[in-house]
């Protein structure tokens, strides 16, 4: 299979089930749960043909491991990233290493120097073990730049921490005092 239809498939099944499922007519549980049946025959409605083999084929060869199909086969979700109000899926706190890293444009820094980091549509701040993935994060919004963040300092003052089943940290919000704006942005570690 090319690659084209799975990186299509890829964004139609983020749309819908991070977002817009009723613009399918597709409800999600809280959990964010979807039925792959419901799934196909929803999307068939609206002109896009879906099969249990491409929906698979997305899930496995996903680069952010975006999505899950649960245990006995019968449903899918987005395991974070969602901005749909419907949708808040249970997770267990977890203590964060030391520091975390968060991606974004410098065209956005002003603003996050003023407000901290705050989640925009999404349910949480996005963060990431490495920078490396944070460099392509923020890559998506202009010229990249890397936060570091004191996750663990963060964690000690009672902000809760959560990490996906595909391992990005998720919090709240960041406040400008747990982010250190210079050294990670020239790329040495
Ligand atoms: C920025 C991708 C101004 C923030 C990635 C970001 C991630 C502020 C943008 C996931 C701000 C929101 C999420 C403030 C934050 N003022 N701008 N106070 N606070 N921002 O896309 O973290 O490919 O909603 O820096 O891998 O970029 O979709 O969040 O640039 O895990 O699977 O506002 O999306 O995964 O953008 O990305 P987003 P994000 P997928």
């Amino acid at each position: 299979m090319s690659t084209k239809p799975l990186a299509e498939t890829s964004k139609f099944l983020s749309y819908v089930l991070r977002h817009e499922p009723q613009s399918i007519g597709l409800t999600l549980d809280r959990e964010g749960w979807a039925s792959i049946d419901a799934l196909i025959a929803a999307a068939a409605l609206h002109g896009r043909a879906l099969d249990r083999a491409l929906i698979e084929q997305v899930v496995i060869t996903s680069d952010k491991k975006r999505f899950s199909i649960s245990e006995d086969g019968s449903s899918i979700r987005a395991v974070q990233g969602h901005s749909t109000p419907t949708v808040s899926i249970r997770m267990e706190e977890k203590t964060p290493p030391a520091v975390l890293y968060h991606g974004t444009a410098t065209r956005f820094l002003e603003s996050i120097r003023q407000q901290g980091l705050l989640p925009g549509s999404r349910h949480h701040v996005h963060l990431s073990e490495d920078a490396q993935t944070s460099t392509s994060v923020g890559q998506r919004y202009g010229q990249p730049v890397v936060l570091s963040i004191a996750a663990a300092t963060m964690h000690g003052q009672g902000h809760r921490f959560y990490q996906a089943d595909n391992g990005v940290w998720l919090t709240a919000n960041v406040p400008v005092d747990f982010i250190d704006f210079a050294p990670a942005n020239r790329g040495q570690r």
